[in-house]
């Protein structure tokens, strides 16, 4: 009996920590500023951590970051991720100020077969020039998921937020951070020491806030990335050079200005797989405070001479989903102009997620990529509500698509899982349409098929 309860208990934890994709990718805490990298073959992703200010931190400002640790996800998919956990902490670093909450955006690379992690924090002791402000400081561990070991002091030399690393083709290391410009400084084979003089990179805008610098390299191109506030808040801008340490030339915009107004954005870009992701966060959950924040990620293409296409922020995101999961269609593709719409379930507990509500007779919402495997799935689950009672199509690959099932939904004052049988099933891939057939109304929380 003892073993029974042991083992349900563990199974809820790892059910737990996994998150299904779409964006945001992680559904069940903040999350800002993601460090994308694959290591081992699988896509690992750093990003920092916001919470609600603590009431009894006095000394905090209401309205501004709260950042107390970081966390490190993992995902083979890119539609399951796996939080590993908290991997530093602010009360477990010698030099950081551990009421601050300032643990802003980091970084994480591979270097003969360790990982290192790097993060900025309020100092809690001034440096010998009398600086105290914020600091960059490593963690090393000897696998992506940790455990790591901060170092007890933080980088000499660098004063600032932010830091990117970036390994070049001959070995050598850089780093780049922010400090109202971007900078950049060799660093030496151990990647916790400085081997040159900072360098302020030059030909970037001279107006409007920078920071949050990522660089990588593409066909001998270098791209320097920054959020750069061109206009009211920050947009994703690229400069290109032949040289990690520049000079580099203003190229373009890879994603602007956030729909949902989040004043910040942070961006990372990383191949998988054959196919270029970019990585940046919104405010999906806190609409109304855009201090605690969402990761997100998106497919990135290049164009033939080497510029980025703009890349739009989609709900959907990436990653296949399985049919036998809970499809949550209301990260859609696609919706009819009129007739559908997005709640939250429960807009006291944004973690609760969105509903789809469908209303009137051309009322409909597509959801792509869906992996229907090669075993025949015989019925379709659907958590839905209709207090006029409804009918739903499921339909394939088009508006008007083969209809795959009919789920007859009973009129209802509360939410009920309504099944229904899969009529014609079709192996492989599809995109998913849900179609209100008798323009009622329905809401509808998740469809799964089994
Ligand atoms: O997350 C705190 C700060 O907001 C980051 O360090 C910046 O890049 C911006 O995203």
């Amino acid at each position: 009996m003892k073993n029974k309860k042991l083992l349900i208990l563990c199974l809820l934890i790892i059910v737990s920590n996994i998150l299904l994709g779409q964006n945001p990718i992680v559904r069940n805490q903040f999350s800002a500023d993601p460090t994308a990298r694959v290591f081992n073959g699988k896509m690992y992703v750093f990003p920092s951590h916001d919470i609600p200010t603590p009431k009894e931190q006095k000394q905090l400002r209401k309205d501004w970051f709260c950042m107390p640790d970081y966390h490190v996800f993992s995902s083979e998919n890119l539609s399951d991720w796996t939080d590993h956990g908290m991997i530093v902490n602010q009360n477990k670093v010698k030099w950081v100020d551990s009421t601050s909450y300032s643990m802003w955006a980091p970084d994480c690379i591979e270097r003969s077969g360790k990982y290192y992690f790097y993060f900025p924090a309020n100092k809690n002791v001034p440096d010998a020039n009398g600086r105290k402000g914020f600091g960059i400081g490593v963690a090393i561990a000897d696998k992506p998921e940790g455990p790591y070991v901060p170092l007890p002091e933080p980088i000499k030399g660098v004063n600032g937020i932010d830091p990117n690393v970036f390994i070049d083709k001959d070995g050598q290391a850089y780093l780049y951070w922010a400090m109202g410009n971007i900078m950049v400084a060799k660093l030496n084979e151990n990647m916790t020491e400085l081997a040159s003089e900072p360098l302020t990179i030059a030909n970037l805008p001279q107006k409007g806030l920078k920071e949050g610098p990522f660089l990588f390299e593409r066909n001998g191109i270098y791209y320097l990335t920054i959020p750069h506030v061109e206009n009211k808040i920050e947009r994703l801008e690229y400069a290109i050079g032949d040289n990690p340490m520049g000079p580099f030339k203003m190229a373009g915009v890879v994603m602007d200005e956030s729909p949902m107004n989040c004043w910040t954005n942070h961006q990372s870009f990383v191949q998988y797989k054959g196919q270029w992701y970019l990585f940046y966060h919104q405010d999906a959950y806190s609409p109304k405070f855009d201090k605690n924040r969402s990761i997100c990620a998106d497919s990135l293409f290049f164009n033939p001479d080497g510029t980025i296409r703009k890349v739009t922020p989609t709900l959907r995101g990436v990653g296949l989903t399985s049919a036998t999961n809970q499809i949550e269609i209301e990260r859609y593709s696609s919706k009819s102009e009129t007739g559908s719409s997005i709640e939250f379930l429960d807009s006291t507990n944004t973690f609760n997620g969105w509903k789809t509500i469908l209303n009137g007779s051309s009322a409909w919402i597509q959801y792509n990529s869906v992996d229907f495997g090669k075993e025949k799935l015989k019925k379709v689950q659907v958590k839905i509500w209709s207090e006029t009672g409804s009918t739903l199509q499921i339909r394939l690959d088009k508006v008007d698509g083969p209809v795959i099932a009919e789920v007859k939904v009973p009129k209802g004052k509360s939410w009920n899982t309504v099944e229904a049988k899969v009529s014609k099933f079709q192996s492989g891939i599809h995109h998913l349409f849900v179609v209100l057939k008798d323009g009622n109304r329905a809401e509808i929380d998740w469809i799964k098929f089994q």
